[in-house]
């Protein structure tokens, strides 16, 4: 494989150029001999040609390993050396292979392979790490069985692990001893883990619905148990779901999480042995917030859900990385609704879900980086753990289950499993199966069509038009789809889009629908499902002119364009009965304030809000039906990266400037209702992180932000003091973290010594100084107040730049998360982001590259920006020895 051309850039890897291994492993034995600064891996493994593919000479992938010997069936074997990869030309059909090579733990800052972490060896596979402990076709094609044996220090390291069984452990000289585990199931080289140190677990032993025990372990530092209770819930709801709503059963006596405070991504779903970053696995009342608590439940859920979704059914290269991870975000956000007991939960978490998509996604699929759900190619794999592979995927299978029924679906899902379990796959297989297992459904009769979501990058855009004929008594609604070009893809095709719709009268009534050449007219939600670049749709026996409620619960990841007059957008906030288009309807007034004052000359502080959607938000506060956590939504104004992406030239410090106008509006014009709110809900009794005490804490904490946010335009004293005192009183860390928030993000002057006792109180919880970090680095900007303070930060004795945590939480808050500070006319925002990427760059090439795509959206924004964001990723291009990641990201963004 050709990784670098003659000018020794890399090269791109596509997924047209697939072909089947030319060996397959069966078994795999590995000894470890753990040493941190120099360990030993002895790697056992039996091969056979695969005879479907003409002989070739053997290619192992091996990235910074040291070499010291290679046996063929017990013999010393010639082998050369190709950039990376160890060349094995003459081999038999047969043979076992054996290869000892070493690594060096202790200075693997990339965080792949095999690296340690506060005195404890942990791993990571996937994609590629695999190839970073020992020479492999490391390719999630190549499914073999895995025996582990690991030694080690018994003092330094008493906790041995890997995946499947423990089959045998015991002592060995010099205070050494070993464990030995077996893997039942085959896996590709991306699933193997092993982990090393001082642990403690939580345990629980669950019985599913067969009869069957299982162990479940959560493995923490010592100080740690005490948060792990949550996690070990989530666990043991997520076996507990899979089982009732797809029939998928837990298939290992043994199933293990440990936690690590080292960590590029969130967790990862090794086979028996998920490996998570701490952030989502601690949690207690204390150190963590409502927030930290639901993505513990997601994260938990997402990694188990893989055990079927993508290691029992794996992708057959990594093009198709959404065929795991598609569908089990899906997965995990289906079991997090499931999980609500009331449908009002449901609709928040939904409404939480499409809030990402749509201001995470839908900047990428707009963006130098925009790639298919089903890549064509890549330079560097990691680069596409996107949320277009995640969420974008996951709306995708979405739209299936949507298309299918829930039933139907569910019966794709087994029919999913039965066809390909133990097999590495495609997302065309997936959408196959489903279809199979509903021969009857629109999805059947549409799939190549369907299949356009995989193919085909860039947000669908879709104009619909509404014509009531009085006379007729009908209602016509046109649609117009397109999709705008994306690197490498200049003309869509149309796609198939489901759009869930349903009408109301102007009374807010909803209607009963009857479509033209309906027998019938039946009450409620329909789902249209269109095809074509434009098509026409007549409702018939329509009495006045209705409101559209189009794409309910956000049917469809597109933009809708309906020409929404003021009063049909008020309508449907005060009465639609779909709760994601009631929300929606208060986004769209919103949005169209702020892109009227952006657009409008003169000062962007004038009062952007109009009486009208005051008054609509003051009765969505006052409602006496709403509950706390659906307010506080509506009541949260689109993000200035929603309101930058709607513009075609984008001025952040308008935007910035405006939404902060609207922030202050909304925070004196309802000053007596957010007292109100707060009063009502401040107090949630004994802490628990259910929905509905969740939401009615994240109310009271709007209120508190909005109540300061007033005292600072009105010079009042009393609610910075009360929000301190709340701080200090605080029962949990939302409340707690909530009053600090409101004091930091209203720049009051208390919020200074509220920082300070916090950080002393938490000085010992990482997570929360990560916290403390992150607030500071994301606070609105005020007279460029915000970079000194980020570089002050930067030199606090408890920043370090190698821990991928912490340099989110300053670098990442600023540069990802805090647009009006960062986009500065001295471009000194620009040139601080392209010095942090090349120093990450040199650590962590990954996190770099992630750090990289802060800038996509630079060809957007109006000058003097656009040219001074032009100049820094230039500047980073033009480094030499960059990594691939961060290459492949900026080439991409000059391009
Ligand atoms: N498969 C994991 C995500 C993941 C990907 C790459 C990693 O390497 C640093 C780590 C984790 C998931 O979807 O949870
Ligand atoms: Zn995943």
């Amino acid at each position: 494989m050709l990784l670098r051309d003659a000018q020794d850039q890399p090269v791109a890897i596509r997924r047209e150029d697939y072909s089947a291994p030319a060996y397959w492993i069966d078994t795999v034995d590995l000894t470890f001999d753990l040493d941190p600064a120099k360990t030993r891996v002895l790697n056992r493994m039996r091969l056979r040609r695969n005879p479907q593919v003409a002989p070739e000479p053997l290619r192992l992938d091996g990235d910074e390993l040291n070499l010291a010997r290679v046996l063929v069936d017990g013999q010393g074997a010639s082998f050369r050396m190709e950039a990376d990869q160890l060349v094995i030309d003459n081999l038999p059909d047969t043979f076992e292979l054996e290869i000892f090579t070493t690594c060096c733990p202790n200075k693997n800052t990339k965080l792949m392979g095999l690296f340690v972490s506060e005195d404890t060896f942990f791993t990571q596979c996937e994609a590629e790490g695999f190839r970073r402990i020992t020479y492999f076709l490391d390719r999630p094609d190549v499914m073999a069985s895995y025996t582990v044996t690991i030694r080690a220090s018994k003092a330094a390291y008493p906790v041995l692990l890997s995946n499947g069984n423990l089959v045998e452990q015991g002592e060995l000289p010099e205070g050494r001893h070993f464990a030995k585990w077996v893997d039942p199931f085959r896996k590709p080289s991306y699933l193997f883990a092993l982990v090393a140190g001082k642990l403690v677990a939580r345990e629980q032993r669950i019985k599913a619905r067969s009869g069957k025990e299982h162990l479940l372990q959560v493995y923490v530092r010592a100080g740690d148990l005490d948060k792990t209770e949550h996690a070990m819930n989530s666990l043991i709801n997520s076996v507990m779901w899979d089982e009732a709503r797809f029939g998928l059963s837990l298939d290992l006596d043994r199933f293990m999480i440990v936690a690590t405070s080292d960590f590029n991504m969130g967790a990862m779903e090794n086979k028996g042995l998920n490996i998570f970053n701490t952030k989502y696995v601690l949690a207690n009342q204390a150190t963590a917030t409502d927030a930290d608590y639901s993505n513990i439940e997601s994260v938990v859920g997402h990694e188990y859900f893989h055990n079927w979704s993508g290691d029992r059914v794996t992708c057959r290269d990594w093009f198709q990385l959404s065929l795991k991870e598609g569908l089990t975000v899906f997965r995990d956000q289906e079991f997090s609704q499931d999980l609500c007991a009331e449908a009002s939960a449901r609709a928040v978490k939904r409404i939480e879900d499409v809030r990402v998509l749509r201001t995470a996604q839908f900047p990428e699929d707009a963006g130098p980086m925009a790639h298919p759900v089903r890549p064509d190619s890549y330079i560097e794999i990691s680069n596409f753990y996107t949320v277009t592979i995640y969420e974008k995927g996951a709306e995708v299978v979405r739209m299936m289950q949507t298309l299918v029924g829930r039933k139907g679906f569910e019966r794709g899902i087994t029919l999913y499993f039965e066809r390909h379990d133990g097999q590495a796959v495609t997302c065309d297989d997936f959408a196959q199966a489903i279809a199979d297992a509903n021969p009857d459904s629109d999805l059947a009769r549409l799939l190549p069509q369907f299949k356009r979501w995989y193919s085909q990058a860039g947000t669908p855009r879709l104009t619909a038009h509404g014509v009531y004929d009085a006379a007729a008594r009908t209602y016509t609604l046109s649609f117009v789809q397109s999709c705008p070009p994306t690197p490498g893809q200049p003309v869509k095709e149309p796609f198939v889009i489901p759009v869930n719709i349903g009408l109301l009268g102007t009374d807010g009534r909803e209607l009963p629908v009857q479509l033209e050449g309906d027998a019938e007219a039946t009450q409620g939600t329909r789902t249209l499902v269109l095809t074509r670049a434009g098509e026409q749709l007549t409702f018939v026996n329509v009495d006045a002119e209705p409101v559209p409620s189009i794409l309910r619960g956000f049917s469809a990841p597109v933009i809708l364009d309906y020409e929404y007059s003021d009063a049909q957008l008020l309508t449907l906030l005060a009465n639609d009965t779909d709760p994601f288009n009631r929300w929606e309807a208060g986004q769209r007034l919103a949005l169209r304030a702020a892109l009227h004052a952006i657009a409008t000359p003169g000062d962007a502080h004038e009062p952007p809000l109009n009486h009208a959607f005051i008054e609509a938000m003051r009765s969505v506060l006052r409602h006496p039906q709403l509950d706390a956590a659906f307010k506080e939504l509506v009541l949260t104004l689109p993000s200035e990266t929603y309101i930058a992406e709607q513009l075609d030239v984008v001025d952040p410090q308008r935007v910035h400037a405006v939404r902060e106008a609207m922030r202050g509006q909304l925070a004196t014009a309802l000053f007596a209702d957010w007292e109100q709110a707060y009063e009502q809900n401040r107090d949630t009794g004994a802490y628990a992180p259910d929905p509905v005490s969740s939401g009615r804490r994240a109310l009271a904490g709007m209120a508190l932000v909005n109540l300061c946010l007033a005292a600072r335009t009105s010079g009042d004293a009393v609610w910075p003091g009360k929000t301190l005192q709340r701080f200090k009183d605080a029962g949990n860390m939302t409340d707690r973290f909530n009053a600090l928030s409101a004091l930091v993000s209203s720049g009051h002057a208390l919020a200074a010594q509220a920082l300070a006792r916090f950080h002393e109180i938490f000085k010992n919880e990482a997570l929360v100084i990560d916290k403390w970090f992150s607030l500071q680095a994301g606070a609105p900007d005020r007279g460029g107040d915000i970079l000194p303070l980020v570089r002050q930060l930067m030199k606090h004795p408890d920043f370090s730049i190698k821990n991928p945590n912490r340099a989110r939480s300053v670098i990442f808050s600023y540069c990802n998360a805090n647009p009006g500070a960062l986009h500065r006319t001295d471009a000194a925002g620009y040139v601080f982001w392209s010095d942090r990427v090349i120093e990450l760059d040199a650590i962590n090439p990954q996190v770099a590259a992630r750090l990289a795509r802060a800038l996509d959206r630079w060809s957007k924004l109006a000058e003097p920006y656009r040219s001074a964001a032009r100049e820094a990723i230039a500047r980073v291009a033009a480094r030499p020895d960059l990594s691939k990641d961060t290459l492949e990201v900026v080439t991409r963004a000059l391009a």
